[in-house]
């Protein structure tokens, strides 16, 4: 059943984590983390100088145990290797953390190259995959996940020359924009190229999201992202980002 859902749709779950008991600390290391930002933030903004330190919420999996070990879940671990096989890496983590106030993340896809400096190919399954952990319940007015079922693969009709992100999807993959409430320690599997996003936060208790990229052994990071194939107008108002390699996790 979820080998079917993974190629119709895209993306296969929610599954649930076996051992939600991490869940509270991690939680409560995440908030700390956000703390620090905000703070990095405010010196930013009172000296008037670019914020140069990194992120603080960037690739904590490497160095907190209790972030780590969600990755070695028995039931995450279980449906990676259904779904993806063997020879997995995690190259990345963040998390995303929504509360009044907080705007939306608009519709984009996690498949910024493919591998190292080789063009897009934006179709491919084989290679890049994201996973989705709900730390909390994100309900649907807590800033929701929407995904666009069917979207790792092309759809008659749907252009996707497009800009890395964007504000509507077009009218002819309206109707397969699919709600992706989750409940704390749930997960999705799914495809880089498949396009989702998450609303503003509406209104309720907090919510907090953790994505992982993931990638196939043998796939190479590069130094910098490639051109969004969009290219022209698109890709010069897209800056390319530069990629830091301190994710490197082997998962299975
Ligand atoms: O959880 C969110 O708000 C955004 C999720 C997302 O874009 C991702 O998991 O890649
Ligand atoms: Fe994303």
């Amino acid at each position: 059943m979820s080998m079917d859902q993974l190629s119709r749709d895209g993306i296969t779950g929610p599954h649930e984590l076996a051992d939600k008991s991490g869940l509270d600390a991690v939680c409560e290391v995440v908030l700390e983390l956000k703390a620090l930002q905000r703070q990095q933030n405010i010196v930013a903004r009172l000296t008037g100088l670019p914020n140069e330190a990194q992120n603080p919420l960037i690739d904590r999996h490497m160095d907190i145990d209790v972030i780590r070990n969600l990755y070695f879940d028995d039931n995450l671990q279980a449906a990676l290797a259904e779904h993806f096989g063997n020879g997995l890496f995690i190259w990345r983590t963040n998390f995303f953390v929504k509360s009044d106030g907080t705007g939306q993340n608009k519709w984009h896809h996690d498949r910024h190259f493919e591998n190292g400096n080789a063009p897009l190919n934006l179709f491919d399954t084989s290679n890049h995959y994201s996973i989705t952990i709900a730390l909390t319940d994100i309900d649907l007015n807590a800033g929701r996940i929407e995904y666009v079922r069917g979207s790792h693969l092309p759809i008659d009709g749907w252009d996707r020359d497009i800009p890395r992100h964007i504000d509507e999807v077009p009218v002819v993959v309206q109707d397969r924009v699919t709600p992706l409430p989750l409940k704390r320690g749930q997960f999705v599997l799914f495809h880089g190229q498949l396009l989702h996003r998450s609303l503003e936060f509406g209104h309720g208790d907090r919510r907090i999201s953790m994505a992982a990229r993931v990638l196939r052994v043998g796939t190479q990071i590069p130094d910098y992202g490639i051109p969004n194939p969009a290219g022209g107008a698109h890709s010069a108002a897209e800056p390319v980002a530069e990629f830091r390699r301190s994710g490197i996790l082997p998962l299975n």
